[in-house]
């Protein structure tokens, strides 16, 4: 009897994987997009990067966090965007790290900015998570001004240390075919909204920011839940 209800249970976990909001979109040993700021909104409360100055390129950023329950080494990972190279492409290669389960790391575009905190690069890791954002924060130092995503239509590509795509998310309309390959899981968001596109839960959609707790973005800050029914509710 036991026997036959495990085969049963193992026949329907093999034919129906479980889905739902608390499986993590990626596998081990995968990170996973939890929040992409591609429209900086306008005026002061556009400084995602907390420099003091918005900016339209610089303050976009990717943050990504371990929905695992072992360490991820993300050195090798790449984010990349539509553009193939050169003028106007993001491209940003992890430097040797370990990432905890549970941790976050935020990828500002930052051309040209000037940090004063603990920021790592593609040549190395921060040498600690930066207390303002609670994270592992990292800057792409993209070559040219234009180096950014698209408002209008544009994507992030994570791809593993092989160069093989594991994730995408895209938004708007482009010319450019998406990527393809074997397990690639694509994602749009629910609601662009206005601000950024966040995932609330590992294995939930990407929906607006702003709908889900009236703020624009929250750099480091995942779940997001934590600090609205937290510590920090009565700030
Ligand atoms: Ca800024
Ligand atoms: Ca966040």
């Amino acid at each position: 009897m036991l026997i036959t209800s495990l085969a049963i249970a193992a026949t329907i976990g093999l034919t129906q994987p479980e889905q739902d909001d608390n499986t993590p979109k990626v596998e081990f040993p995968h990170p996973l997009i939890t929040e992409i700021l591609a429209v900086v909104p306008k005026g002061d409360g556009g400084d995602a990067n907390k420099d003091g100055k918005r900016d339209a390129s610089t303050d976009e950023f990717v943050e990504l966090m371990n929905p695992h329950d072992e360490d991820i080494e993300l050195g090798g990972y790449t984010l990349s965007d539509r553009n193939a190279g050169g003028q106007g492409a993001v491209e940003f290669t992890f430097p040797s790290m370990t990432l905890k389960p549970g941790e976050v790391v935020v990828v500002f575009n930052g051309n040209g900015e000037k940090f004063a905190t603990h920021v790592g690069t593609e040549q190395a890791q921060a040498d600690e998570q930066d207390e303002a954002f609670g994270a592992w924060v990292f800057v792409m130092e993209n070559s040219g001004q234009f180096a950014g995503f698209s408002n209008k239509g544009d994507w992030v590509l994570l791809s593993d240390p092989e160069g093989k795509p594991i994730h995408v998310v895209s938004w708007g309309s482009f010319k450019e075919k998406l990527p393809t390959g074997e397990g690639l899981i694509k994602e749009q968001p629910v609601d662009g909204g206005d601000g950024s596109m966040c995932r609330y839960l590992v294995g939930g959609p990407i929906v607006g920011h702003s709908a889900l707790d009236g703020r624009k973005f929250s750099p480091g800050e995942h779940p997001i839940s934590a600090k609205m029914t937290g510590e920090d509710q009565g700030r």
